[in-house]
C-alpha cells in the first residue's frame, strides 16, 4: 500500500518535473534610452522568487587586446571566476574598486595565475592603472537567466523556466540595476524598456567622467 503510495508520488513529481522542463517562456525585450536610440550591451536579467543554486558555474574570460578590455560588459551568475588573459606585448594592471569586487592583478603579461571569482552580486567597473582609458563593466547576477542586447537594442531568451521572477535591467553607467517589476513566465515576456541613460553618462562608481568611454562601449561589440 505503501510502495503503491509513493510511486504514485513519484510519478507524479516526475511529470511535473517533466512538464515544468518543457514549459519555457520566450522572452522578448528591447532596450532603448529616454529618446528612442536602441542600447547595445544593456542586459536583461530574472531573478527567481525562489534562490536557484550556481549549478554549473562557467569559466568566463576577459581579454586585454590593443589597450582595451574585450569585451567591454559581462554578464555572469555570482560565484564564476573570471580570468583575464593580457593579449598584449606590454604589460597591464587589472583593477577594481567596486564593492561587489576589489581586487588588482599586479603588473602582469600572459595569464594571472588564478582567475577572479566574482562571489557577490553587483556592477563592477574595471579599470588598468597603467592605462587610465581601459574601461569595462562586470555585472555579477543572482540567476544564470540573463541576455544582452544586440545593436539593435534587442535581447532575447527561450530557455526561462515557468516561475516568478523579478525581471531587472542593466547599462554601463549605471550604477545600480533598474527593477521592472515582478514577471510570471508561464506566458512569454515582452517588453519595451526606455532607460534614462542621458542624465547617467559619465556617472561611475569610481566617481571619474567615463561618458566618452560609455559611448565606445555601447558600439564595442553587437554580441
Ligand atoms: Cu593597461
Amino acid at each position: 500500500m505503501n510502495t503503491m503510495k509513493l510511486s504514485c508520488a513519484s510519478l507524479i513529481l516526475l511529470t511535473t518535473l517533466a512538464t515544468t522542463a518543457s514549459f519555457a517562456a520566450g522572452v522578448e525585450t528591447n532596450v532603448a534610452d529616454s529618446k528612442g536610440k536602441p542600447l547595445t550591451n544593456a542586459v536583461v536579467y530574472f531573478v527567481p522568487t525562489q534562490p536557484v543554486t550556481n549549478a554549473k558555474p562557467k569559466h568566463v574570460v576577459i581579454d586585454q587586446v590593443d589597450k582595451e578590455f574585450v569585451p567591454r560588459v559581462t554578464v555572469v551568475q555570482t560565484g564564476t571566476a573570471i580570468d583575464f588573459p593580457n593579449k598584449d606585448d606590454i604589460r597591464h594592471q587589472v583593477y577594481s574598486f567596486s564593492s561587489a569586487k576589489t581586487f588588482q592583478l599586479n603588473l602582469y603579461s600572459g595569464r594571472p595565475s588564478a582567475p577572479i571569482v566574482f562571489d557577490k552580486p553587483g556592477v563592477v567597473v574595471l579599470g588598468c592603472n597603467i592605462h587610465d582609458h581601459m574601461v569595462a563593466w562586470v555585472l555579477s547576477v543572482d540567476t544564470p537567466w540573463f541576455a544582452q542586447t544586440d545593436a539593435k537594442g534587442r535581447a532575447q531568451m527561450s530557455d526561462l523556466p515557468v516561475g516568478k521572477y523579478e525581471m531587472l535591467v542593466w547599462y554601463p553607467g549605471l550604477a545600480q540595476p533598474v527593477s521592472q517589476g515582478q514577471v510570471d513566465s508561464s506566458s512569454p515576456v515582452q517588453r519595451s524598456i526606455q532607460l534614462e541613460t542621458g542624465a547617467l553618462l559619465g556617472v561611475n562608481t569610481d566617481g571619474q567622467d567615463h561618458g566618452q568611454e560609455h559611448d565606445h562601449g555601447s558600439h564595442a561589440s553587437g554580441s
